[in-house]
């Protein structure tokens, strides 16, 4: 049943109201639907009934630290200000030696992940990979490591000719906590190859997803908008998102990460613009609604400026991300926003949208600190 202050003005989204108060699956028409109309703060209103009915009045935010250790890449995706080739000016690859060092001068007693993820070298052996994990995990071993998209682990697999699991397990082994959900732009094929031709497909980058979940290690998802994609792609994306996740319960979070087209290839087309706050709120609001199977969604304020993330706490998403500390990818692609953000600063953006702030590990548990402590909870 609607409840009777829910006020709701695109007669479209009647039906679509019945189903979120009744708990009924939303369809790929719904998703258009939703898409397609303008009543925000109705699309808003149903979004933050479902945060509520899963996390009530909670606001997850963990303390974590980005780490790049290579910007070197053999793809050349249009929509990416990050990769360099090998021989370009700004390319660079830490050694593993200075790879720890960059960790260490990030870490303190407060960071609870590491979150790793770099371009596509053509040199750089598997073992190097194995190594800086297997390296980071006995230098910090109470930090998680979320490590490497499933663009990285699909090349480790085509240079190393071992298939996702083995690749998996020999990185699992080394102290891999979990998968980040980059790479998964969006999944029509005919748009991903407009914008990230040089990309494993939507099969592939599931099936990274699927064996790593089937391997116990939990993972995210993102889905890139605000460039070419239509409504249509939008919705396929989520759905199919949504379908693995029926079959392994192995996603955390999803993260719609919002196009930054500065010094990307495709940012140089005719009439490119940044997308609009109203954009943003109804990425996170729709894929609240469609992906109800997913525990959480993350308003990234990297990407979102801290302000909209914010807001968007009321239109869908319970988690903030993280501290970061020197974000590289965004930044590279024209971010504004700060690329440091104190855990004082996450908790007071979260303070003022009327909720409450809960300090989680990368697996969500909640983490207590005390003045001289941190400790996660089982
Ligand atoms: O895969 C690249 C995107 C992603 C641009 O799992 C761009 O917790 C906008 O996946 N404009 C990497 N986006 C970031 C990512 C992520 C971020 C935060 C948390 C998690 C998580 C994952 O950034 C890439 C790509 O989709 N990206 N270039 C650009 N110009």
């Amino acid at each position: 049943m609607i409840p009777n202050n829910l006020r709701i003005e695109d007669a479209a989204l009647k039906p679509i109201a019945d189903k979120v108060f009744s708990g009924e699956r939303l369809t790929f028409e719904d998703g258009l639907a939703l898409f397609r109309s303008n009543d925000l703060l109705a699309i808003g209103c149903l979004a933050h009934h479902i945060r509520e009915k899963l996390h009530s009045n909670r606001t997850y935010f963990n303390v974590n630290r980005h780490i790049n250790p290579t910007n070197v890449c053999v793809a050349s995706c249009r929509l990416c200000a990050f990769g360099r080739k090998a021989d370009a000016a700004g390319a660079y690859t830490m050694s593993l030696e200075e790879a720890f060092q960059v960790a260490g001068e990030g870490w303190t007693e407060a960071i609870t992940e590491f979150h790793i993820v770099g371009g596509l070298h053509p040199d750089l052996p598997f073992d190097y990979y194995v190594e800086l994990i297997r390296g980071l995990k006995e230098r910090f071993p109470t930090v998680h490591l979320k490590a490497f998209t499933a663009v990285e682990i699909a090349y480790f697999s085509q240079r190393t000719h071992l298939n996702y699991r083995q690749i998996l397990k020999r990185l699992k082994e080394a102290g891999l906590g979990s998968l980040p959900g980059g790479g998964a732009e969006i999944f029509a094929p005919a748009t991903r190859r407009k914008i990230c031709d040089h990309k494993i497909g939507a099969y592939a980058w599931l099936k990274v997803h699927r064996t790593a979940h089937e391997l116990g290690l939990h993972s995210n998802a993102t889905m890139l908008y605000g460039h070419i994609e239509s409504d249509e792609d939008r919705v396929d994306h989520l759905l199919q998102l949504r379908k693995l996740q029926d079959e392994t319960r192995g996603f955390q979070a999803f993260i719609p990460l919002k196009f930054h087209p500065a010094h990307t290839e495709l940012g140089k087309d005719v009439d490119y613009r940044d997308t609009t706050g109203f954009m943003d709120l109804k990425n996170v609001a729709v894929a609240r609604l469609l992906l109800d199977n997913f525990p959480h969604i993350k308003a990234y304020w990297i990407m979102l400026t801290p302000r909209v993330a914010q807001v968007a706490l009321r239109f869908g998403a319970d988690d903030l991300d993280g501290t970061v500390v020197e974000e590289k990818i965004y930044h590279d692609a024209g971010a504004t926003t700060p690329q440091v953000m104190t855990r004082q600063q996450l908790v007071r953006l979260i303070r003022e949208a009327g909720q409450e702030p809960c300090e989680r590990d990368t697996l969500y548990r909640p983490v207590t600190r005390t003045e001289t402590a941190v400790a996660v909870q089982a």
